[in-house]
């Protein structure tokens, strides 16, 4: 951690101010009432606090000045993907900490860094290539893996590829990620293609797709945004907990506390969050229940006319006309250039959509509503509205997305300053195209699915229930949690062999239960993975991978404080990372290989040894190092020092723009001369981004139907109808076959949803609301020490516990105290942990953290490994659900369950 760290001072600092709000009794707390503290230290304590904190910080700094070199690689605990440097001496890493040359967070970085060293030498990790002897699988049975070597791992795969092609059955190949790098082009991108199988299946519909839908279908992006905290006025944040969870958290754990004092906050969120506890305003919503509040605030910002009139325009007549439950005739507004439908949105879905509407069904105060929304609305071009995943990885969500999202295009902050708004441009090279690989077997394996059963893949995406509209297109996006069920209905297909690798589908799904089965069904199935999970204990194979932080080459990108950069992983253990030889025989703690370049090289050695030669030939044809010309058989004989030199070729060829001063990259703020100059720095950073060029009146264009940001969506009607003509039928049929409740033109603008709620309130009266622990590294970081330790920096979490959250309202009425062991069902499974009181949880409602209930991973992650998990994983409660349009799982505001002391 560096010094920047100054969460536990912005805690501190926040000690007053306990006010009750609702009319459910709910409080309001200041984040000492939210950690049960007392009253915060004095001044002269922090200060003295503060001088001994420096003294030992200079102690540590000069310990590690001293001592080893600093190496640059990247940070994947999370989505931000920072930029890091790592002391490593004698082949060891000893300190982690962000990398100053980074424009995005700099020096900074957050908390979970660190357990990345926990994770690399954790002597639990997976060692060498396994094999299961067990032919039964399930997920008490243990698989009974013996070692094997990498020649005898890759023999047996490759068999079972030849087997497929020799049938001429490829299309029952699949291959599953989960957390990857752009180096994912080898194993995602093309292996699947060139053995003949159309099914790569992805993690990102079980991670936040329905974040990209509101922006995709408002203003044409499908993207992340990034937020110009530096520069806002107001900042409404809708289950968005960046000082925690998020992304570039980093940058803004850092930049949060200026940003507390220049600008105001709310925070839209079921639970006290860290974001909410240090938050002017706390909007305490019902689950599931935010397109009313996002609609409500809306309909304030009009009636109030506290629209941005340059972004939306205004009425002839200067009077303003948007009254409650009164139509506005179109003919009396010009809308400006840069928008496109705002009085249709008002016509059909905002007139009515009063604050005492939503007060109804959120529980929110309609004046605090209104209040919100004028805030939100008089900050106007500085003001955001931060869409996470809580408000939208819901039932029907993509709808809130847009409605949430479309709040910025009220105001003008758009793109603008102190606004949301994306990545400056950056344009690294694509990796070779695999096509002139493709041979016509595999070519009609890739087709399979266009005369057969359900769908384009395997997660049957573009079939009449899932049209997963990603950037427009039927079937455009994943379904990632359905894989489960086309593989258990083999539809389109069966599937007879299948490669896992970076994601534990078999823990991250809702009803995970389906996905053990699915994955039992597989008679082959190989997992790369870091540590035997639940997943790898299905596995016929169990191949170790790579750490990304230490270990291997890869690419990623982060995105703050107006810029982007890109971020290499480097294999930091070896002296010389660019010498394969180096790397294989010193610069791993194991005997492990890279998922995404290394074993699929391999893979192919042993292919073209059994006389299909394609997905090698790609390999050693197109991936030459571009500053020697050397193909990797041109280099070594050995085939895991040709597969190293692969991996090295790749990032080279991928990152040349960033590198190579005779290969155009866009304008930069670096301008490198060498590939070692660029490794040196460890990160590119791309130039500002430049305010509002998206905007038609700056000369710009949005990338919707009409150019313009869209309160009515025309690209949304498109992609729905085309959707509607894939399957003769009409727009109003799949909004039905897809549980949507809007009919007709309603569909095509932002508007309230109700989200439908599995189980019974009488049997099932508390809803669960979970969120991610502050030292979840995504699924990762289970079976580290500090992961258990640090528990209690989540706002009423217990170190070393899983904890349920309850009210104190709720815990009197059923007699849980703190420390009570309890069992949480739903209609869809049940989970054990340990109740805790907590102001913090909305009266209604149990909280819960997502990270544990591991029955594998690990010694440290389960009760008992392969037998006992220890606490609950809420993906065992949640039901299969989705939001369909985007294809989205969902795990907020979707179910109710019951609570039975133990
Ligand atoms: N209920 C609930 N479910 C959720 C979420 C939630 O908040 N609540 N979050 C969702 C989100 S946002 C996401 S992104 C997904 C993530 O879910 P997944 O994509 O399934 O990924 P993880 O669970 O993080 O597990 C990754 C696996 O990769 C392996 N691994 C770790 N490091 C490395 C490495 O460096 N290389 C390789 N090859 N393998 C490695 C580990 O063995 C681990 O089992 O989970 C989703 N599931
Ligand atoms: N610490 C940490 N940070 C991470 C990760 C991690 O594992 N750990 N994972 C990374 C990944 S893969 C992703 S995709 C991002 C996701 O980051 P976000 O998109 O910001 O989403 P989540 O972290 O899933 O947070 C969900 C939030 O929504 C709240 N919530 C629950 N129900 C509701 C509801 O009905 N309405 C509203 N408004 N809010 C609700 C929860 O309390 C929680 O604060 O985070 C990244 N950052
Ligand atoms: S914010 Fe995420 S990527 Fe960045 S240092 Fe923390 S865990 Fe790593
Ligand atoms: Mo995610």
């Amino acid at each position: 951690m560096s010094q920047s760290h100054s969460e536990s001072t912005d805690d501190e600092r926040e000690s007053d101010g306990v006010m009750p709000t609702d009319r459910r009794g709910f409080l309001k707390l200041g984040a000492a009432g939210a950690t049960g503290a007392a009253l915060g230290p004095s001044l002269s304590t922090l200060a003295e606090a503060s001088s001994s904190v420096d003294d030992a910080v200079a102690a540590r700094t000069e310990i590690a000045d001293n001592t080893g070199e600093w190496r640059k690689s990247t940070c994947q605990g999370c989505t931000s993907w920072c930029s890091s440097q790592i002391l490593v001496e004698d082949g060891r890493a000893l300190k982690v900490q962000g990398n100053e040359h980074s424009l995005v967070h700099g020096n900074n970085d957050c908390p979970r860094m660190d357990l990345g060293l926990q994770q690399v030498y954790d002597p639990d990790r997976i060692t060498q290539p396994m094999k299961r002897t067990n032919s039964e699988k399930g997920p008490q049975v243990d698989p009974e893996f013996v070692p094997i070597t990498w020649d005898e791992a890759m023999e047996e795969i490759a068999d079972k590829v030849m087997e497929l092609r020799e049938n001429e059955e490829t299309h029952k190949f699949a291959l599953t990620r989960g957390r990857y790098t752009y180096l994912r082009h080898v194993i995602y991108g093309s292996m699947p293609k060139i053995i003949g199988s159309p099914n790569n299946i992805s993690h990102s519909a079980s991670c936040a797709e329905a974040e990209k839908f509101g922006p995709y279908y408002t203003e044409g992006k499908w993207s992340y945004r990034q937020y110009d905290v530096n520069n806002a006025d107001y900042v409404l944040l809708w289950g968005a907990d960046p000082i925690v969870t998020n992304r570039s958290v980093s940058h803004y754990i850092n930049a949060w506390g200026d940003m507390l004092d220049n600008a105001g906050t709310a925070v839209v969120e079921p639970r006290l969050s860290a974001a909410a506890a240090k938050a002017d305003e706390f909007l305490a919503v019902d689950p599931g229940e935010d397109g009313a509040v996002a609609t409500a605030m809306a309909h304030v910002i009009l009636t109030e006319g506290l629209w941005n009139r340059d972004f939306v325009g205004e009425f002839t007549d200067g009077e303003n006309h948007f009254v409650a439950g009164e139509e506005v005739d179109a003919e009396l507004f010009e809308e400006s250039e840069n928008s496109y439908g705002v009085v249709k949105w008002w016509n059909r879905e905002l007139k009515d959509r009063t604050p005492d509407w939503a007060e109804e069904k959120t529980s929110i105060p309609a004046d605090q509503i209104e209040r919100v929304a004028k805030d939100f609305g008089e900050a106007g071009t500085s003001a955001i509205s931060w869409v996470g995943g809580g408000p939208v990885m819901q039932v029907r969500g993509g709808y809130n997305s847009m409605a949430a999202h479309a709040l910025n295009g009220l105001v003008g902050s758009v793109g603008n300053e102190g606004g949301p708004m994306y990545a400056p441009s950056t344009g690294e090279a694509s990796l070779p195209d695999p096509s002139p690989y493709i041979d016509d077997l595999a070519q009609d394996g890739i087709d399979y699915p266009k005369d057969h059963g359900k769908g384009d893949k395997i997660d049957q995406r573009g079939s009449k229930e899932f049209p997963a509209l990603k950037k427009g297109k039927s079937g455009g996006g994943v379904v990632t949690n359905n894989a489960a069920d086309g593989i258990l209905e083999e539809d389109p297909m069966e599937i007879e062999m299948l490669i896992s690798y970076w994601n534990n589908f078999a823990f991250s799904n809702p009803e995970c239960q389906r996905w053990e089965e699915a994955l039992a069904k597989v008679p082959f199935m190989v997992s790369i993975e870091t540590h035997a999970s639940e997943t790898a204990h299905f596995a016929d194979i169990l191949l170790p991978g790579t750490h990304h932080q230490f270990e291997r080459w890869g690419q990623v990108k982060s995105t703050g404080n107006r810029r982007r950069t890109i971020n290499v992983n480097q294999p930091v253990l070896a002296d010389d990372p660019n010498d394969p030889e180096d790397v294989v025989d010193n610069g791993r703690v194991w005997n492990v290989k890279s998922s995404e370049v290394e074993i699929p090289y391999m893979l192919a050695v042993k292919l073209a040894d059994k006389g299909f030669t394609n997905l090698l030939d790609f390999f050693e044809e197109e991936f030459h190092d571009p500053e020697t010309g050397l193909a990797p058989s041109d280099e070594y004989d050995d085939w895991e020092y040709r597969a190293q030199a692969f991996a090295r070729n790749a990032i080279k060829l991928r990152l040349q723009p960033m590198w190579d001063p005779d290969v155009d990259a866009p304008e930069g703020a670096d301008d490198f001369s060498s590939w070692d100059e660029f490794l040196e720095a460890g990160c590119w950073n791309s130039a500002e981004w430049d305010y509002r060029h998206r905007w038609p009146s700056e000369g710009g264009e949005f990338g919707t139907k009409t150019g313009k940001f869209e309160f009515y969506s025309k690209t949304l009607k498109k992609a729905l109808e085309g959707h509607a003509d894939r399957h003769d039928t009409d727009v109003d049929d799949i909004l039905e076959t897809c549980k949507y409740q809007a009919r007709g033109e309603d569909a095509f603008i932002p508007h309230y949803e109700e989200p439908y709620i599995t189980g019974e309130e009488s049997e099932y009266p508390l809803m669960f609301v979970e969120h991610k622990a502050r030292y979840n590294r995504e699924g990762r970081s289970a079976n580290t020490a500090w992961y258990y330790e640090f528990k209690d920096s989540d706002p009423g979490d217990v170190a070393n516990e899983d904890v349920a959250r309850f009210n104190p309202v709720d815990a009197d009425e059923m007699g849980i105290e703190d420390g009570d062991e309890i069992r949480i069902e739903s209609t869809t499974g049940e989970i054990e942990c340990t109740a805790k009181v907590w102001e913090g949880a909305k009266p209604g409602t149990v909280v819960k953290t997502y990270g544990q209930g591991h029955w594998a991973y690990g010694h440290r992650a389960s009760e008992e490994f392969g037998e006992e998990p220890r606490g609950g994983n809420p993906n065992r409660i949640h039901p299969v659900e989705y939001d369909r349009l985007s294809g989205s799982s969902v795990t907020y505001g979707d179910v109710r369950v019951n609570v039975e002391k133990l």
